[in-house]
């Protein structure tokens, strides 16, 4: 997979890379990042890339040609025309099916907005996909491509150890995870759940799969309606109405 980022601020999108586990991916050879500073692109003398906005208003608009002289110069190295994802509050809000569906393209480019917005028609001739990461307000588009990339690159081959295998994600069958305990048995005069300790493996399988029933039916019963549940998932959430 590569990634190429136009933003204006290159630097924050190295850093939030670099570390953790998409850093490793790129020592493995499995990921690239390419950031692309569009201030570079400036076609003005004070190296500006904003202007007012038409109409008048509050704040700055980023100008069409800089963004779009900045996503030429990556589309020039490219085979095929990229999907282009700018991060945007207006767009449609991320979710690990649109991670799953990133992760079959071989380039993606990111476009991190600032100020009020990018002037619509450079947006028009380029953007492919237009993505939030959730309701709430961010400063620009970096932190967002920073977490669209993160979820994207654990689903690739060779990024995660086996152990911690995006195959075993609870994601995958919209329930939430049930709850971990470690050493000591006791710990604050609070006990481990027996039933872990039993060493009854197909008891204890039970009870998790329980426990994720629980969690999600109180904190996310809208995950819940689209569940893949057994006959036997339905008998516990049915017994549990009742309680
Ligand atoms: C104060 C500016 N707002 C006018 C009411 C509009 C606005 C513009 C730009 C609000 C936020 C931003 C910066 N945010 C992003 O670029 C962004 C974002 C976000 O804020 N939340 C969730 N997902 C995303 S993706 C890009």
């Amino acid at each position: 997979m590569n990634y190429h980022v136009l933003t204006l601020f290159p630097d924050m999108i190295r850093d939030g890379f670099q570390t953790s586990i998409t850093g490793r991916a790129v020592e493995k050879g499995i990921l690239t990042l390419e950031t692309i500073n569009i201030r570079d692109f400036s076609v003005n003398k004070h190296n500006r890339v904003d202007d007012y906005p038409y109409g008048g208003g509050a704040g700055m608009v980023m100008q069409a040609e800089p963004v779009c002289l900045a996503y030429e110069s990556v589309a020039a190295g490219l085979e095929k025309k990229p999907r282009v994802l700018y991060m945007s509050p207006q767009g449609k809000v991320f979710d690990q099916r649109m991670a799953e569906e990133l992760a079959a393209e071989e380039e993606l480019v990111f476009l991190c907005g600032h100020y009020e917005g990018i002037d619509e028609r450079v947006l028009e001739e380029i953007v492919t996909d237009e993505v939030s990461i959730g309701d709430y307000v961010l400063t620009g588009g970096e932190l967002p491509a920073l977490v669209i990339m993160d979820a994207v690159s654990r689903l690739l081959g060779g990024v995660l150890h086996n152990e911690e295998s995006a195959q075993f994600d609870s994601f995958h069958d919209n329930l939430l995870e049930y709850p971990q305990y470690s050493r000591p048995e006791e710990w604050r005069g609070k006990k481990v759940p027996p039933i872990l300790l039993s060493g009854h493996h197909a008891n204890v399988e039970k009870w998790r799969r329980e426990q994720s029933l629980i969690r999600t039916r109180q904190r996310r019963p809208d995950l819940l309606e689209r569940a893949n549940l057994t006959k036997e998932d339905k008998k516990f959430l049915a017994n549990l109405e009742e309680m």
